[in-house]
């Protein structure tokens, strides 16, 4: 039996940010799906793993960690402390975290400011200046693509299978990314990385949840 558990919605971006890393660390992990439609997440045995009730959570033999950018570190250091995922060089290091940051504080915190209403309050559209702040986040991004290959510089890391994940969310939202082009180009670099299909799909299906809830494109 695998020592490694994923609780997982595949429909969620944090979620499918941890599966994606598992995938390309080539971890062997047995996935348990937390369906928060259902309500699984606040059922009793979720709950005595994390009391929090948030996907995606792991438990590693007796050790349990909730917060995607917690876990997608956590799970380099564990298992391929050498892997350039997440360099070990102090600076290099740094600014992977910079970019983790920026993606929870930043562009998907943006883009949750704009889907919470709609999921949770049935508001049927998305206000100027929440359009504008994603595209702020992404113009950032964006600049942050200059002249190299992968968002931390010359490698890929986590903080691109983190921001893989909001990208693909907000691009399968209707966002056009078309006026990003190192967003464009990164994202179509990034089809080469193991469990990009896989993230795709959750992608998918959450740009279909919420584009049929709104009255007019993005
Ligand atoms: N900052 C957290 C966010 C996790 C999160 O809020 N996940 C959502 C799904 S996208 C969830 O589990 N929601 C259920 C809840 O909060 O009860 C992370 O990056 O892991």
């Amino acid at each position: 039996m695998s020592p490694l558990t994923l609780y997982h919605f595949p429909i969620s971006p944090p979620s499918r940010s941890a599966l994606l890393v598992i995938r390309n660390l080539e971890l062997d992990v047995e996935i348990k799906i937390i369906n928060l439609m259902a309500g699984d997440h606040m059922k009793e045995d979720f709950l005595k793993i994390n009391p929090q009730h948030t996907v995606p959570t792991i438990v590693d033999g007796d050790y349990v960690l909730w917060e995607s950018k917690a876990i997608v570190t956590y799970l380099v250091e564990q298992y391929n402390p050498e892997s350039s995922l997440y360099p070990m060089d102090p600076k290099q290091r740094g600014i992977v975290n910079q970019r983790l940051y920026f993606d929870s504080t930043v562009l998907y915190a943006r883009v949750l400011s704009a889907i919470i209403p709609i999921l949770r309050q049935g508001v049927t559209n998305i206000p100027q200046d929440k359009k504008k702040a994603i595209k702020d986040a992404l113009g950032t991004l964006n600049t942050c693509l200059d002249g190299q290959d992968w968002v931390a510089g010359e490698n890929c890391t986590v903080a691109d299978l983190s921001l893989l994940a909001s990208v693909s969310t907000i691009s399968a939202i209707g966002v056009d990314l078309s006026e990003f082009p190192n967003i464009t180009t990164w994202y179509d670099r990034c089809k080469s990385l193991p469990g990009y299909d896989e993230n795709e799909q959750g992608a998918t299906a959450y740009g279909v949840a919420i584009k049929s809830k709104l009255d007019e494109p993005f």
